[in-house]
C-alpha cells in the first residue's frame, strides 16, 4: 500500500503538471473560464486516481472530492483530493497539490501530499514518521505566539467577516501570517517546521486527511477550535507544532 499510494500520488501530480505547464500565465489570468479549466483537470485527475484504486483495491471504500463516497470494505477507506488548491492552479499559482490518505476505522494510517511544481513529496505512516522527499521532518520549536509564523486558509467558509474576525484575533499577535490556498501544502509546511500553526474553517476531510497524519507524525497537534480531536467531517481546525496550540485556541475558540 505504501508504494502504491506514493506512486499513485506522484503520477497524478505529474499528469496535472503537464496540463499546468501548458498554461500561458498571462492568458490564464485574462480568461474568465480558467477556473472551469482547472475543475476539468481536477475531474480527469479524480477519475485517474479512483480508477487506479479500484483496480488495485476493489473492495476499499473511497471518498473523493469529485466523486463522493463509494462504500466498500468498512474498515479501510481512501480519501482523495485529486487537485487541492484549484484556484491557485487556475491562476497559475504554483502552490497546489494532490492529497491521498488511507483511513483504518477513524484513524488516518497513511498520508501522501505531492506538490509537483515545488518538487515536494510528503509521506507519513502511522507510528513510522513523516518524510519530505525521503528525508525525516519535524515540527518547529517555537513556543511563543508572538514569535510564531502562521498560515491559514478559508476552507469552505463563505462568511468573510468571520474570516476577518479570526485573522484579527491572531495576526496582531504573531510575527507574520500567510494565506496559501492549498490545505495539503499548509499542513505539510507545519509538519516541516516552515510554519508554527495553520488554521482553517469549514474544511472538508479530503483537504486535510493526509495533513492530519503528517503533522501528528512530525510531533505536532491537530484539533478543532474547541480542542477536540480531528474527525473526518467538515470542520474548523488548527494544526500546530503543539507548543503554540493552546495559545492559538485561546484566541479563536469562540469565533
Ligand atoms: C481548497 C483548500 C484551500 C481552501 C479552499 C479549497 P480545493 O481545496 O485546500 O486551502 O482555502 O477553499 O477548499 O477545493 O481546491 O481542493
Amino acid at each position: 500500500m505504501k508504494d502504491f499510494l506514493s506512486k499513485l500520488t506522484k503520477e497524478a501530480g505529474d499528469r496535472l503538471l503537464e496540463a499546468y505547464n501548458e498554461q500561458n500565465p498571462g492568458l490564464v489570468r485574462m480568461r474568465t473560464s480558467s477556473k472551469g479549466a482547472a475543475i476539468a483537470q481536477d475531474k480527469i485527475s479524480d477519475e485517474f486516481i479512483v480508477g487506479e484504486i479500484k483496480k488495485a483495491y476493489p473492495d476499499y471504500s473511497i471518498l473523493s472530492e469529485e466523486g463522493g463516497l463509494k462504500e466498500g470494505k468498512p474498515d479501510y477507506k481512501l480519501i482523495v483530493d485529486s487537485l487541492d488548491g484549484t484556484s491557485n492552479f487556475a491562476n497559475h499559482n504554483p502552490l497546489w497539490s494532490v492529497c491521498i490518505a488511507l483511513m483504518k476505522g477513524d484513524a488516518v494510517v497513511m498520508g501522501a501530499v505531492y506538490a509537483p511544481v515545488l518538487g515536494e513529496f510528503y509521506f507519513a505512516e502511522k507510528g513510522k514518521g513523516v518524510f519530505l522527499n525521503g528525508n525525516p521532518i519535524r515540527v518547529s520549536e517555537i513556543a511563543e505566539l508572538d514569535k510564531s509564523y502562521l498560515v491559514h486558509c478559508e476552507g469552505g467558509e463563505k462568511d468573510r467577516q468571520r474570516q476577518l474576525r479570526i485573522i484579527d484575533a491572531l495576526y496582531p499577535r504573531v510575527t507574520d501570517e500567510r494565506k496559501i490556498g492549498s490545505a495539503g501544502i499548509e499542513t505539510a509546511w507545519v509538519a516541516a517546521g516552515r510554519a508554527d500553526a495553520y488554521f482553517t474553517t469549514r474544511i472538508e476531510p479530503w483537504d486535510v486527511a493526509p495533513g492530519v497524519l503528517l503533522v501528528q507524525e512530525a510531533g505536532g497537534q491537530v484539533s478543532d477550535f474547541k480542542g477536540n480531536t480531528w474527525q473526518a467531517k467538515t470542520n474548523d481546525l488548527v494544526f500546530s507544532n503543539g507548543k503554540v496550540h493552546e495559545a492559538v485556541l485561546e484566541r479563536i475558540r469562540n469565533l
